[in-house]
């Protein structure tokens, strides 16, 4: 069987305007395991999705992808998060090189900091929104500073402004580091069903390039059940897609990444699955085809 494409469209290869960049990646996830089939659980998914985006009306159609995958996979899993990182950073430095976007495809968080490394070098203004049920901020967990509970830690140290949504689970240490450093922080109770606080967002992200990264868990369990570490009290998919939707119309997104998908198997977690992908067609309709970076064709 050949390996699936995005929304079942040819691969573009080359002449892509936006690569899809799989990360099959599951080593320092410490509760539910499996992140590292999330990429192809979503991508099999995603030959489900319909081109036809219903909202935004536009065909995802009018863009050309492709998908990068690595060439042994097992490999890939079994590397530590540091030497998978500098391969990914490697892969996206390439991919952005002639000024196209790419969106990741998790695996667990720790995936991200390969995008972003290759980003925050080619916009060093760039600015972070990160979707997520957790702050994602202890200095390291489990002896590592890459860890995926460590990932917006490392954001954080590069200096780059960070906004955070839907977080509804830390650490002590966490929540003190929020206060002492005034982090930008919109905790899921606060945010659950309003729009309100799209405005602050947007001040806070500006003119600056910005970096989309969703952890699945960031939406409620009961839309999103594969995953690592579902946390209750969740956001909705309209709450993600209208937040999504005015960041694409308003910033300059140069980059994105989905997350922590870990698929249970024997279609168990299809509404997981199918999410994931419809999400990655939202992004893709929101960032790149209606926002302000529309692709050159
Ligand atoms: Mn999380």
């Amino acid at each position: 069987m050949s390996a699936a494409t995005f929304l079942g469209l040819p691969d573009a290869g080359r002449n892509a305007d936006l690569t899809l960049v799989c990360a099959p990646y599951d080593l320092t996830s410490t509760y539910g395991k499996g992140a590292e089939r999330g990429p192809e659980a979503l991508l099999a998914a995603s030959n489900a999705v319909e081109t036809w985006d219903e909202e935004v009306d536009v065909d995802l159609e009018s863009l050309r992808y492709s998908v990068w995958r690595p060439d042994d996979a097992a490999a890939f899993g079994a590397q530590s998060p540091e030497s998978m990182a500098a391969q990914l950073t490697d892969v996206h430095r390439e991919l952005l090189a002639d000024g196209k976007p790419t969106l990741g495809l998790g695996g667990e968080h720790s995936i991200s900091f390969g995008q972003f490394t290759a980003l925050h070098e080619r916009h060093p203004d760039l600015a972070v929104l990160q979707v997520d049920a957790h702050l994602d901020l202890r200095d390291s967990y489990d002896g590592s500073k890459h860890n995926h509970a460590c990932i917006a830690a490392r954001f954080a140290d590069a200096g780059v402004e960070l906004v955070q949504v839907g977080m509804r689970s830390c650490s002590r240490e966490e929540a003190e580091r929020v206060k002492r450093e005034q982090r930008t922080v919109y905790w899921g109770r606060d945010v659950a069903g309003k729009v309100a606080y799209h405005r602050e967002v947007l001040a806070r992200l500006a003119e600056r390039p910005v970096f989309v990264t969703v952890d699945l868990d960031g939406l409620d369990p009961s839309l999103v059940s594969a995953t690592g570490t579902p946390e209750p009290g969740g956001l909705d998919w309209f709450d993600i897609t209208r937040l999504l939707r005015t960041v694409g119309r308003h910033c300059k997104v140069v980059g994105a990444d989905i997350t922590e998908l870990a698929p249970l198997g024997n279609g168990l977690s299809r509404p997981s699955e199918f999410l994931a992908a419809r999400l990655a067609g939202k992004m893709v309709s929101y960032f790149w085809i209606e926002g302000p970076t529309l692709v050159s064709r």
